[in-house]
């Protein structure tokens, strides 16, 4: 049996998770829509630690000021009181038909300035609220024909967004991060930023990228048919995972955002062993210390029961993939593999400290590639380990 999740876990929700009522590009919504903060109040009552949302989560596209400002503060009221942190915000620059062509890079300048605008004040919102991550998923930042954008100016045009974003949030002196959200495409037919990888290249040319990192999710990271796992690790790397979404995605298809877990398990082991337990051979790397966030949409089968059974599905499989993968390491076995497989000796430089290239071209090791070529890594038994533990 799963233990119950604590606040001291850290789980958080978006409130566009749980309070996806089913509507999709085929059928109209399959359950009754909420309040946002009765969707904040459950969430607290199952064990959630903290919510996130978009701004028109919580007020309507074209709500006046008093409106949004009363929403908002019933919302926090709600948050408080159950004791959940509002740890991020978002803007909704992807719902309304203004934003078809984008928010900070549509093909029309004054979209691009009312985007930016609405960006900004999502951002005094997230400060309002308390939140220090604010997370920018650019979903309609793409196109469908290649000739229908100019590459480089789209480029140009996301950077001078994300700068003036960010001076923004430093002119305020507000204590916010910005989270970049890779996806390869959906709702557009080719997204910007589609990797993690690109949101870093891109972040790597900002002005004031220091207060720029990425939210990766695994689904979308899958959809790129790649690894979860090493996404989240080169974002460590580079210091700069601010953020993550957790969900399930089974091969590639639409973005399926299913529980996690509920897509490749495995993966989603290793991907709970890395951030609950780190870098295997490199206890002095960064770790991930921020909140398990999960992105994802119970199925448009279920009622409110399920989606209540879903969210907690979330928390529970993460927990039961914390205590294997804790098993796993703490195993005789898998040290001994791990090992033997060379896994921990890759944390040892290359060259000698000290020693220089002249030394090093100079100097014979006396290898011999025949013979170190008979070696045998064993990773399938370390695999095999790391399976048993986990259904074991
Ligand atoms: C949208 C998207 C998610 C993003 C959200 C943040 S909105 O639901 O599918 O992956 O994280 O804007
Ligand atoms: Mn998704
Ligand atoms: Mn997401």
């Amino acid at each position: 049996m799963v233990r119950q999740p604590q606040p001291e876990d850290r789980f958080s929700f978006g409130l566009w998770t749980v309070g996806w009522t089913g509507a999709d590009p085929f059928g109209i919504a399959s359950r009754p829509a909420l309040d946002p903060w009765e969707y904040a109040e459950k969430l607290a009552e199952i064990g959630a630690w903290g919510i996130t949302f978009h701004d028109n989560d919580v007020f309507a596209f074209d709500a006046d000021e008093a409106t949004k400002q009363d929403r908002l503060g019933r919302l926090k009221a709600a948050a408080d009181a159950s004791g959940l942190t509002i740890e991020m915000v978002t803007t909704n620059t992807f719902s309304h038909p203004v934003f078809k062509d984008g928010g900070l890079t549509s093909n029309d300048r004054s979209v691009r300035r009312f985007g930016l605008r609405k960006v900004l004040g999502a951002v005094d919102i997230a400060a309002e609220m308390g939140a220090t991550t604010f997370v920018m998923w650019g979903g309609r930042e793409g196109a469908e024909y290649d000739g229908s954008k100019d590459l480089y100016s789209a480029l140009d045009r996301y950077k001078e967004g994300l700068d003036t974003v960010a001076s923004y949030i430093k002119d305020k002196g507000y204590d916010l991060r910005i989270a970049l959200e890779p996806k390869p495409n959906e709702p557009r037919g080719d997204i910007f930023l589609p990797t993690v990888g690109h949101a870093l290249a891109l972040i790597a040319e900002l002005e004031h990228g220091d207060i720029v990192g990425v939210n990766p999710e695994t689904g979308h990271e899958q959809m790129a048919n790649l690894n979860y796992t090493h996404q989240l690790a080169q974002a460590l790397w580079s210091d700069k995972l601010f953020h993550i979404d957790l969900n399930g995605q089974r091969g590639l298809k639409y973005d399926q955002d299913l529980v996690f877990g509920h897509g490749d398990l495995l993966s989603a082991f290793f991907t709970v062993d890395l951030l609950e337990n780190g870098f295997v051979g490199r206890p002095d790397a960064p770790r991930f210390v921020g909140p398990k966030h999960f992105d994802y949409k119970p199925s448009r089968t279920e009622h409110l029961t399920g989606v209540w059974e879903s969210a907690k599905a979330c928390m529970s499989t993460y927990l039961l993939l914390a205590e294997k993968a804790k098993q796993f390491r703490a195993d005789q076995r898998v040290t001994e593999a791990l090992e033997y497989s060379g896994v921990t000796s890759l944390a040892t430089p290359t060259l000698d400290a000290g020693e220089s290239l002249a030394d090093f071209l100079a100097t014979d090791d006396g290898f011999d590639p025949e013979k170190a070529a008979e070696r045998d890594y064993g990773f399938v038994r370390l695999n095999q380990l790391a399976l048993e533990h986990l259904i074991g």
